[in-house]
């Protein structure tokens, strides 16, 4: 089933649902066309017509009852999206004629497409490989352009050509240790002991390169989650207000002011930070603040990084700090000092001086957070990097694989247990670009894209 080409037609809309200018309904199957041309009526017949040609004409309802005039696109295959026999009739864009179109292609026996159902075929047809194929959902969701840059990057095939790369690399070596296992008793060697460390090692290399793109790729991808948090009145919500240039959260001198965790996002040079401001932790007899204070530790928990704001009185030392640096765990965290337009000279041991009130500071806070979030590492336009976890998880594979396999070679072990662990190296990389690949692995990527993709 997973490698058959798809016997049925499919259809959906491609458009966002609502009110537009134009619907685009897409038609994908070996009997698209066909259907298509019984529910259409023009100049001439869409069977005749050649691939990329656009048809103007009427559809049809089976009562004989005009929908709405269109314009239908014809692709033939190989030369489609999905590589099969496709339609795109464009329609006047409101819900009811699109949906209206749909069920008369649904008379015709096309049946409804599947979330992802266009691009899976995109897949199996061999049009794009895996790792392209989540690349289109990645252009589709990208909200930044250093976002859909990275996403076009591995639509663009980038990724899937080193990994392929690497992937033939290892095949190379696999080969010639099983070719040499098949000469065992003539005891022939293509390539010695060191020879195939020195290669395994260089591949190792290669894969701990990609691995190290993968926290400056995620970021890129989807942004970073930050926690503001510190003690009551130190101004967390005011550094808020003024990031969003925006009265967004309460202010107030009396402290405990903030009760829920409000989430607010900033675009900061491109990259997206996701801010919480929280309740300012203290021991309180409040109820409300009590469970304030819940959030603002469950907020330290869940953020990526957080910024610790104090001011000249709260500093950061004391029980707060102690207990923040349990909960980050080893997360990455920033010292802020807040007022500093009160207490312009330096107190308390902070990474930045900052006043949320006369703005002082904040250029070289947004520039301490950038490289909090992304690492001093800068990537160029064409790198490789790796944004998606589960191609994190397979290189991760592929390098245990490997150091499996040295280890077998250095303790001298028969090739076939190399070979074996070779083998499973390449298998962990094959399954990025989806030359292994299972149902579910297929159901569970393209199950989150939308219908029409
Ligand atoms: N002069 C000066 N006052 C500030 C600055 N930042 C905040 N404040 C004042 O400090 C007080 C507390 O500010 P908030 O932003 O409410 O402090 P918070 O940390 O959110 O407090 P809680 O929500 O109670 O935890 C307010 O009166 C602010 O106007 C600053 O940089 N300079
Ligand atoms: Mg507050």
């Amino acid at each position: 089933m997973l490698n058959s080409l798809n016997e049925d037609t499919i259809t959906a809309i491609a458009t966002p649902v609502g009110v537009g200018a134009i619907a685009v309904i897409r038609v994908s199957g070996p009997e698209s066309i066909i259907a298509a041309d019984k529910i259409f009526s023009g100049k001439k017949p869409l069977s005749e017509a050649p691939s990329h040609t656009i048809h103007y004409g009427k559809i049809v309802d089976l009562k004989g009852d005009q929908v709405d005039d269109v314009l239908v696109s014809v692709f033939r295959s190989p030369n489609s999206y999905t590589g099969e026999n496709s339609v795109e009739i464009s329609s006047h864009g409101s819900p009811l004629v699109a949906s209206r179109i749909i069920e008369t292609l649904l008379d015709q026996g096309v049946r409804l497409a599947e979330p992802g159902e266009f691009t899976r075929r995109a897949f199996l047809n061999g049009r794009i490989d895996l790792a392209q194929a989540e690349a289109v959902a990645d252009v589709i969701n990208s909200r930044t352009d250093a976002a859909l840059r990275g996403a076009r990057n591995q639509l663009d095939g980038i990724l899937s050509s080193r990994v392929e790369l690497l992937r033939t690399s290892l095949l190379n070596i696999s080969s010639l240790i099983e070719l040499e296992l098949d000469f065992a008793e003539e005891d022939i060697q293509f390539m010695n002991t060191s020879q195939i460390l020195i290669k395994i090692d260089e591949i190792v290399l290669e894969i701990n390169k990609l691995l190290g793109t993968y926290s400056f790729g995620k970021v890129i991808k989807d942004g970073i989650n930050v926690a503001l948090v510190g003690k009551p009145n130190v101004g967390k919500s005011s550094l808020l207000n003024y990031l969003l240039k925006e009265s967004r959260a309460i202010v107030s001198e009396i402290p405990g002011t903030t009760r829920d965790v409000i989430i607010e996002e900033i675009f900061v040079e491109g990259i997206l930070f996701r801010l919480s401001d929280t309740a300012g932790i203290r021991l309180t007899q409040d109820v409300i603040e009590q469970e304030g204070v819940r959030r603002s530790r469950q907020a330290v928990k869940d953020a990526d990084f957080v910024i610790f704001l104090s001011d000249h009185e709260s500093g950061f030392s004391g029980e707060l700090y102690s207990e923040l640096g349990k909960l980050t765990d080893g997360k990455r965290i920033l010292r802020v000092t807040n007022k500093v337009d009160l207490y312009p000279s330096m107190g308390p041991d902070a990474e930045v001086y900052i006043s949320s009130k006369t703005g002082e500071g904040i250029h070289e806070l947004l520039r301490l957070m950038k490289k909090k979030a992304i690492g001093s590492e800068a990537y160029t336009e064409n790198a490789a990097v790796v944004s998606n976890m589960r191609h994190y998880k397979a290189l991760e594979e592929a390098a245990k694989s490997l150091l499996a396999a040295k280890d077998s070679l250095m303790e001298s072990l028969s090739g076939e247990f190399v070979s074996v662990d070779l083998r499973k190296a390449e298998q962990s990389l094959g399954e990025i670009i989806g030359t292994v690949t299972t149902e579910d692995i297929l159901n569970n990527i393209f199950s989150k894209f939308c219908i029409g993709k």
